[in-house]
């Protein structure tokens, strides 16, 4: 296998490896990759569902997702184009982070990719917390934020009382490496604990934008048989859909994580 960066503030290219025979070795060297990138794009690969789970379950258990998952395998679901209306991933977010242990990883690989257009864009939330000022560092350590699906609910035009959610630290360590992450999105954390609204509403806008700054970004542009991974742990992801009508089919699949910390 050969190795090169994806981009400045993130993600590994691994090319000439084929996923279905993966050495013990190769595994640690991709987890340490992973770990420390935060993306792994393998091209070129062609994988049955079944594949894809076999490679997926040497990060961990997967997870389903509550609703969509395929006959034969129901944690794998399919992420299909079904127009800009109904793309309820248009948005920055860490997967779950509504739930009290969300998923660590996410892997989607593509049966369908569009000509151009469709990318996914990845934001590194270690860069982010590195990039405030010690002072506010210092202030948001000691806080927790309250995460919530209500939003989500109501695009799928489900019941909002009963959208799961969860408190979490605002920074949270990276149970691998100890590195730590701002956790927070627009799409899903809605509230500073222990702060009014008045006082809350301000921090969050500011570090919903401040998370996403370009020089924490960087996109994937999608070709059929490629698969990735990204760490739910300390990145941001959005779905950017600007590709119409085209075809874009994804197979997805998520590991469990440990409550964040
Ligand atoms: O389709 C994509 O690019 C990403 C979708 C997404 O947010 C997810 O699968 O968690
Ligand atoms: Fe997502």
């Amino acid at each position: 296998m050969q190795t090169r960066l994806m981009s400045a503030p993130l993600g590994v290219v691994v090319d000439n490896l084929d996923v279905k025979k993966i050495s013990a070795s190769q595994f640690l060297e991709l987890n340490r990759l992973f770990c420390t990138h935060k993306v792994l794009v393998f091209p070129d690969q062609d994988l049955t569902p079944t594949d894809q789970q076999k490679f997926a379950e040497q990060w961990g258990e997967l997870v389903p997702f509550p609703y969509g998952g395929l006959q034969d395998h129901p944690n794998i679901i399919e992420l299909k184009n079904r127009g800009k209306k109904l793309d309820v991933n248009q948005h920055w977010h860490t997967d779950m982070s509504y739930q009290e242990a969300p998923p660590k990883l996410t892997m989607l690989y593509a049966l369908e990719a569009p000509d151009i257009g469709g990318s996914t864009a990845f934001a590194n939330q270690n860069l982010a917390y590195e990039g405030l000022s010690d002072g506010l560092r210092r202030i948001l350590e000691q806080e927790r934020a309250l995460h919530s699906a209500q939003d989500l609910a109501k695009l799928f035009g489900a019941n909002e009382k009963e959208a799961g959610q969860a408190e979490h630290p605002l920074v949270r360590t990276h149970d691998e490496t100890g590195d730590k992450a701002l956790y927070l999105c627009r799409a899903f954390t809605k509230q500073i604990c222990g702060w009014s609204t008045e006082e809350s509403k301000p921090m969050l806008e500011y570090l919903y934008g401040h998370s996403v700054r370009p020089e924490y970004q960087a996109r994937h542009e999608w070709r059929r048989g490629d698969l990735v991974m990204w760490d739910n742990r300390s990145l941001l992801h959005y779905a950017v859909h600007d590709h119409g009508d085209q075809p874009r089919l994804m197979h997805r699949l998520q590991i469990k994580g440990s409550k964040p910390k």
